[in-house]
């Protein structure tokens, strides 16, 4: 979309070539689920296109912008140097792309870990980030992008099960949010 191409150039050279790739599959899919639950299309899409904005940056560079912006980095994000592009994420989008909606704002720092009782954006990026169409190594796939488009909450629940399992079964150190967001969401699992 023509609005879009000023920030998806920057991201061009901001983010190697797959991410770039994904980026692009999170917004086309966070603007299905907008379009799915009557969200905001628009905001869903530029949301997703900037989730990942910090994903390849340094670790250091993470954690310096975190500092200069007084946001607090925790041991977790120090010991898992996978979870800080989030909130790095959310800073760089206020200053580098000039957006200022802090619903996106606040869907791209939980984008990682989630957490508990979740708005309808954070939830939009959050499962379009696991069911864009590049992904293609998560177990029940199938069954979680069908969930997406009909129960946001259920979906949630079932990812956020997923991974658990996956984390516990690899020694992944469980970071304390995404143990809150997984206890939360666990009322609205359903079996299948
Ligand atoms: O940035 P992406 O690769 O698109 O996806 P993402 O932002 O969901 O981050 C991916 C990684 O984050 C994925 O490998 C799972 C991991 N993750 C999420 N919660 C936790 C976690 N890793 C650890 N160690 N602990 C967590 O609680
Ligand atoms: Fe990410
Ligand atoms: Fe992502």
């Amino acid at each position: 979309m023509k609005v879009f191409e000023p920030i998806q150039e920057k991201l061009k050279i901001a983010l190697d070539k797959p991410r770039f790739e994904h980026t692009l599959g999170v917004m086309y899919t966070a603007g299905c689920l907008a379009m799915a639950h009557s969200y905001d299309i628009q905001k869903a899409m530029l949301a997703g296109l900037l989730h990942d904005c910090a994903k390849c940056m340094t670790h250091e560079d993470r954690v310096a912008l975190c500092d200069a912006y007084q946001v607090e980095v925790t041991a977790s994000e120090h010991e898992n140097k996978a979870l800080l592009h989030a909130k790095a994420g959310a800073i760089l989008a206020k200053i580098e792309y000039d957006i200022t909606d802090e619903d996106i704002l606040h869907a791209i720092a939980v984008h990682t870990t989630g957490e508990s009782n979740m708005n309808m954006l954070d939830k939009i990026i959050y499962i379009a980030d696991y069911i864009e169409p590049g992904r293609d190594k998560a177990p029940n796939l199938e069954l979680v992008r069908s969930l997406a488009y009909k129960d946001l909450n259920a979906c949630m629940a079932k990812i956020l099960s997923d991974t658990l399992e996956y984390l516990n079964t690899r020694g992944g150190h469980i970071d304390p949010t995404t143990a809150e967001a997984h206890a939360f969401y666990e009322q609205y699992r359903k079996e299948f």
